[in-house]
């Protein structure tokens, strides 16, 4: 790794020379210089293709960007991840999620143990009891088959879990229904549940800690609604509640046979956890086999992150892409635009991925950056967004650039429908990237004072992924994908993807407010003016409800 802080670093100097003398530059002007463009800036791995020609760049910036990596030592940081070094410094933990989709006789050691193995055991534990489930070998307390399985948990025990269910539902057991709870909002549990019997609802309780505020207080909610439901015996618990957890004092004390919690550990991130037991929902909806194929989508894209050199490394391409928009074009956010509706999640799910991962701004050894970090993820699945926010990409004064995720083949064939759909990903590509100029739209006929409405200035830069079908295993890939982008960002930015301090406070404030606005008599309120009379105004409202 360079010691030199990164904007005095060479590599980064020359950056900003470069862009200088190209952030003129049109996209019409590259690919009129260039016509092989579209067929030379792409890469392609594991089933996912990249055309990264819409972006603006040259040969001469990739290079560049590829030194800034090299001089930021992206290639040790990667290595060191793989051996299990204890990169999440500020945790002092291993950062191992590439462990979880390591196959069968791999061996990743952490504190002098092999990891590989245990992953396994709580592989087939899953397996076993995902089988009994769908089987309905499994039954409620009262002999019903299970026919809704709900998931409690928040963060990275929900958002990976609810779009892996989105994301896979053509292969999902359709005889079982799936619901995923995360806000503390009792809107949500109440919706979760109603109509359904509790005598067939199984619940997944997935907290790695168990501690969780919000998910802690909507399982015993459904603790008491089961209990309601079945007669009040204690006894239903067991047949109607499993854990996903690292903690087991704490799982056995809500009162699940620790025989049914499905483990996992520190090593594993939140928000790198759905290839854990956290996807234990969605190994039952999708079965063990579809959901081993998800993990070795996973490890297809760790072992070309690992292995690939950066000019074919697509995470290593698009994450230094990132950064050159982050950083030197001043960009603030990355629209994600999955032309599939079974990824309707995917963006949310990227927003805590990326944006928990690199939203911070100390450097690893404790500095203040003097540069951007983390963008803004956020997106829409097309065509949607196309009717909605699409105007601000096209001609509004902000930089956005965008990823189109597109696939060759639809598992709902319909007509035109996939033509129409794929037509679209490519027009809008093209357009944001060329537009349209005041001459062609005057040759139109357009009147003069539309013309500068009408005009497309272009050179808006997108990346276009295209990939066969979505299936387990492309979804691995996607995802590993992202994770690795992620993780050459931090890279370069020398931060810590690792770690969310910045999600403490809130938790520790609001701790503070809940007996302030429970409590019968009128608390001597210590905050601010404004937290003083937001109390204040709630408790009359509340009482009033
Ligand atoms: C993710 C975060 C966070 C976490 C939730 C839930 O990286 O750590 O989103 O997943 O706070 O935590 P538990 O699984 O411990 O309930």
């Amino acid at each position: 790794m360079s010691t030199t802080s990164l904007t005095q670093s060479p590599a980064w100097k020359a950056l900003q020379d470069h862009h200088r003398e190209i952030s003129g530059m049109h996209l019409r002007d590259l690919f009129a210089a260039d016509p092989r463009r579209g067929e030379e800036f792409t890469a392609e791995a594991d089933g996912l293709f990249l055309d990264y020609s819409k972006n603006r760049v040259t040969a001469e910036t990739m290079r560049l960007l590829f030194a800034l990596a090299e001089e930021r030592g992206l290639r040790g940081r990667i290595d060191a991840m793989f051996r299990g070094d204890k990169i999440n410094i500020t945790e002092g933990r291993a950062v191992l999620h590439v462990a979880l989709r390591a196959p069968k006789g791999a061996s990743i050691v952490v504190d002098g143990k092999d990891v590989v193995p245990e992953v396994h055991e709580v592989l087939d534990k899953m397996a076993a009891f995902a089988d009994r489930v769908r089987s309905g070998a499994w039954l409620g307390h009262t002999g019903e088959k299970i026919r809704n399985v709900i998931n409690i948990g928040i963060g990275g025990s929900d958002l990976g879990p609810v779009m892996a269910y989105e994301a896979l539902k053509f292969y999902s057991d359709r005889s079982i229904r799936f619901q995923f709870v995360s806000n503390v909002d009792s809107d949500d549990f109440a919706e979760a549940t109603r109509g359904l019997d509790p005598a067939e609802t199984l619940f997944i309780i997935s907290s790695k800690t168990f501690t969780t505020l919000e998910t802690m207080t909507n399982a015993h909610s459904a603790r008491e609604w089961v209990l309601a439901g079945l007669g009040g015996d204690e006894a239903a618990i067991a047949k109607h509640f499993v854990a996903v957890s690292t903690n087991a004092e704490k799982v056995s004390e809500f009162g699940i046979d620790t025989a049914n919690m499905f483990g996992f550990w520190d090593w594993v991130g939140g928000r790198y956890s759905m290839d854990s037991a956290i996807g234990l929902s969605t190994m039952v909806a999708i079965g063990p086999d579809n959901f081993r194929e998800m993990l070795a989508g996973f490890h297809d894209m760790d072992e070309h992150f690992r292995t690939a050199p950066a000019e074919k490394n697509l995470p290593v391409i698009m994450g230094l892409l990132s950064v050159w928009y982050d950083d030197f074009f001043g960009a603030q956010t990355v629209a994600v635009l999955p032309y599939e509706q079974y990824l309707k999640r995917f963006p949310a799910y990227l927003q805590q991925l990326t944006m928990e991962s690199n939203g911070k701004s100390i450097t690893l050894d404790g500095h203040h950056v003097d540069y951007n970090t983390g963008a803004v993820y956020w997106g829409e699945p097309g065509t949607n967004g196309q009717h909605s926010f699409y105007q601000l990409i096209h001609q509004g004064t902000r930089l956005i650039p965008c990823d189109f995720i597109g696939f060759g083949r639809t598992l709902n064939p319909l007509g035109r429908h996939h033509d129409i759909l794929m037509a679209n990903v490519f027009a809008q590509a093209e357009a944001l990237a060329f537009g349209k100029t005041a001459e062609q739209v005057r040759a139109e006929g357009t009147p003069e004072a539309l013309v500068p409405h009408r005009v497309f200035e272009g050179n808006r830069p997108s990346n276009v992924l295209l990939a066969e079908v979505i299936d387990p295993r492309t979804l691995g890939r996607l995802v590993a994908l992202y994770e690795h982008i992620v993780f050459t960002q931090g890279a370069v930015w020398n931060i810590n993807s690792f770690d969310q301090w910045g999600v403490e406070l809130g938790k520790v404030l609001a701790q503070r407010i809940i007996p302030e606005l429970e409590s019968k008599e009128a608390p001597d309120l210590k905050h601010d003016s404004s937290t003083n009379a937001l109390i204040t105004r709630y408790r009359k409202l509340r009482v009033g409800g």
